[in-house]
């Protein structure tokens, strides 16, 4: 029996009022004229100032309205330093998240009719009312800790506010435990503090990048793609390690093309390189870390003939690549990556590359990495929040010591009812993220949604997540709301200004009114003291000395630095540790039981016949959410499975064939996938772009495109450290013919 049974939204011919009540502005910017049919557009009217929403680079940008209130285009914003007036693919396509004709676009509560479960379309009073009854009955029967929020994006924040103020501070994101939880911790226990987003390197100037599987070019954040391309024209040496031939690994003097799985052991053995062949910055070493001769003695055996062994990589490619960093120090970055949950001991990879720039003298000194400076936006006044009597380190149990931040798994794990569950979690809000295809262990998912109390989705689009909702709300696109103002630090101290370029469509609402409105219904509205978000804006402008009609005008405020972005000369610069020293041995580990230093453990390989699933990201796409964006879809319609010649031609695999892929513990792809035959991949892995395979009919762009690599991934390994979620450690096989399958929803 399932109390939630997965409804598919669009099998109810809904929304057909709401369309006739809205206005179709369709995208006819450069990627969209095929698809919307050569559409004649209006003069241009205004250009309305926001950020994009399609990753979380956040550039700067216009929206270029017509006189008859269509988004014509969306352009960068050239004062902008985290863009430089250039939008992605993605940004430029943005528009088509906004003109999507398959977003949600009402209110919807489950129901039960003729005993089959559905959706009834619902007014907002309707579906506040509803969300707002459960939220109360949670807190009295199991108090308001009981509420979780998943969250990812700008919208996010609101909802933090609603459960901050309701009594939880439950609230989750994927971007730290399957994303970038390892590099931030690795780097927060040798620094002191993390990398940030957008990160701190100073790619523009460096003499030297290394990348170890961060595929910069693919994986699109504007700004540091346009710096490296900067840097290659400059004449930088571009070191890539990679399973795969990347965009950046064919730019680069150097790719190493590693046996994945055994980074960590190349990482160590330049360690041992750049100490044992005096390679380090002596000086800088001696004046800002601690621990160097504990490092010394315990990489004094992992000598490139040792890596050889594991990594495939030739001792004098170690070498040659140790000297061309030591040579560009301190103006070399070893890229501390992004996406960095990969097999379970990703914190101690992360310290490793930590170690590496700090031996160089790269944290600090131009062209290395850069001290970030942002502009502190006042909090709008609020009362304080109430304290909650448990929160998500609770859900821990113990494990994960050295999390900072909360872990979605040990959330949803929390949500199962089970024996010596003791702090039970009974609902979520989940806003912004389609954690179907994000989350692995999707078993564990399943059986947390069954059990919730309320499930309520707020979301643009009907993902898959939104078919497990009680009830689902239509928030508006990027394009129609105001959201706070961009101040992200980063090398020059910036204020962007989001508002709407036109008001949203159909019954679609902004995230801070839905906030807003079920607060009040909670009888929180203290904590949401304006009528329209506009005024948050403006107060918080004018007490930073500026007003909303300026920034309406120019979009983005530049700030000159007030701290130097750099160690001065003869400065006595203390590091953000509890000692003011980079920590090359960590005591922290240590007394959290751990090694203090970075170890080399061998991983899982795959078994005859089958080959190691690495994903990644594609220039045209973000995760899922792009996954239905006829702009994009029209650029990257499906993912394709790369596979090496000798793979093929051992499998009888052709190029643009179809195959299923069925993984280590018998899962099978829901869709089939063509085959990319390539030499750029190793023969012992194969590769997918992650976000595709929708099988939510609704999505019609997206639907049965592609394959989910989600979906492949059973198997995870956990990093004890803090909670991340590896997922490159399963394997695959190629299925030729269709396979008898369930239906899997
Ligand atoms: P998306 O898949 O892009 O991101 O995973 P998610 O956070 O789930 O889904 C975003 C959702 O937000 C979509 O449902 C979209 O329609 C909705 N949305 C878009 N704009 C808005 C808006 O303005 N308001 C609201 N309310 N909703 C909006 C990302 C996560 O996935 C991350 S950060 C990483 S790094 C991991 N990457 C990854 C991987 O590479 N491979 C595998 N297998 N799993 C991964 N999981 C992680
Ligand atoms: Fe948008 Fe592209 Fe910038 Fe990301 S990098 S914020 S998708 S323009």
């Amino acid at each position: 029996h399932t109390r939630r049974n997965f409804i598919k939204i669009g099998s109810l011919g809904l929304g057909a009022t709401a369309i006739a009540g809205g206005t179709m502005n369709w995208a006819v910017g450069s990627s969209s004229k095929k698809l919307s049919g050569g559409l004649k557009s209006a003069p241009i009217l205004k250009k309305v100032s926001t950020y994009c929403e399609v990753c979380f680079w956040k550039c700067a940008g216009w929206a270029h309205v017509t006189t008859e209130g269509q988004i014509q285009k969306i352009t960068g914003n050239a004062d902008d330093p985290q863009c430089n007036g250039r939008l992605c693919p993605r940004g430029t396509g943005g528009v088509g998240m906004f003109s999507d004709p398959d977003r949600l676009k009402t209110p919807l509560i489950r129901i039960t009719k003729n005993g089959e479960q559905t959706y009834r379309e619902a007014s907002w009073e309707e579906a506040f009312d509803f969300i707002a009854k459960k939220m109360k009955e949670i807190a009295e029967k199991d108090g308001p800790e009981s509420m979780a929020l998943f969250n990812h994006g700008s919208s996010g924040k609101y909802f933090t506010q609603l459960l901050n103020a309701y009594g939880s501070n439950n609230v989750t994101a994927p971007s730290f435990a399957q994303c970038r939880g390892p590099r931030d911790t690795g780097f927060e226990l040798t620094f002191g503090e993390s990398v940030s987003s957008p990160e701190v390197t100073d790619i523009r100037d460096t003499r030297c990048l290394v990348l170890i599987g961060s595929h910069i070019g693919e994986n699109m954040h504007n700004g540091q793609v346009q710096e490296m391309s900067e840097a290659i024209d400059k004449g930088a040496t571009i070191i890539t390690v990679d399973p795969r031939l990347s965009t950046a690994a064919s730019k680069s003097k150097y790719w190493l093309p590693i046996k994945p799985s055994t980074d960590l052991a190349l990482l160590l053995s330049w360690i041992h390189v750049l100490i044992y062949n005096d390679l380090y910055n002596k000086e800088y070493v001696a004046k800002y870390a601690e621990g160097f001769n504990e490092l010394k003695e315990h990489v004094r055996s992992f000598t490139p003939e040792w890596a050889y062994g594991i990594t495939t990589i030739k001792p004098e490619v170690i070498r040659n690549t140790a000297r061309e960093m030591a040579n560009a120090a301190p103006a070399t970055i070893i890229h501390p990556g992004r996406h960095t949950s990969w097999y379970g001991d990703d914190v101690q990879r992360s310290r490793a590359i930590a170690i590496l720039n700090a031996l160089l003298g790269s944290w600090g000194n131009r062209g290395g990495i850069f001290f970030k400076e942002g502009i502190k936006v006042p909090d709008f006044p609020h009362p304080a929040y109430p304290k909650p009597s448990w929160s998500w380190q609770d859900t821990l149990n113990g494990r994960y010591p050295l999390a900072k931040e909360s872990i979605t798994n040990t959330i949803i794990e929390a949500s199962i009812p089970a024996e010596g569950n003791t702090h039970p979690i009974k609902g979520w809000i989940v806003s912004g993220t389609n954690l179907i295809v994000s989350i692995p262990l999707k078993e564990q998912l399943m059986k947390a949604m069954q059990s919730l109390e309320l499930l309520v989705v707020v979301d643009t689009m009907p993902m898959e997540i939104t078919g497990y909702a009680d009830v689902v709300l239509p928030e508006c696109t990027y394009l129609e709301r105001y959201d706070d103002l961009r101040a992200t630090p980063h090398r020059e101290p910036t204020l962007v200004l989001r508002m709407p370029a036109v008001e949203p469509m159909y019954e679609s609402k902004p995230a801070w009114w839905i906030a807003k409105q079920i607060g009040e219904r909670l009888g929180l509205g203290a904590y949401f003291n304006f009528t329209d978000f506009k005024e948050v804006i403006d107060w918080q402008l004018k007490q930073l000395g500026l007003s909303l009609e300026e920034m309406e005008r120019i979009g983005v405020k530049k700030y000159a630095r007030k701290t130097p972005a750099y160690i001065l000369p003869d400065s006595d610069h203390k590091f953000k540790t509890a000692s003011g020293k980079i920590q090359l041995f960590s005591k922290e580990l240590e007394e959290a039981g751990f090694d203090s230093m970075p170890k080399f453990t061998a991983h899982a390989q795959p078994e005859e016949g089958f080959y190691r699933l690495i994903y990644g990201r594609a220039p045209m796409h973000t995760f899922s959410r792009t996954a239905n964006n006829r702009n994009l879809v029209a650029l990257m319609p499906e993912n394709a499975v790369w596979v090496n010649p000798q793979v093929a031609e051992l499998w009888g695999l052709k190029k643009d064939q179809y195959v299923w892929l069925k993984n280590q513990d018998g899962v099978v792809s829901n869709f089939s996938v063509k085959v990319r035959v390539t030499e750029r991949i190793r023969w012992d892995s194969v590769y997918i772009v992650h976000g595709f395979g929708h099988h939510h009919k609704p999505l019609t762009y997206a639907f049965g495109r592609g394959v989910n690599d989600t979906e492949l991934i059973t198997d995870v390994a956990i990093d004890p450290i803090m909670g991340g979620t590896g997922m490159r450690g399963n394997f695959v096989t190629f299925l030729k013919d269709e396979p008898k399958k369930e239906a899997k929803l």
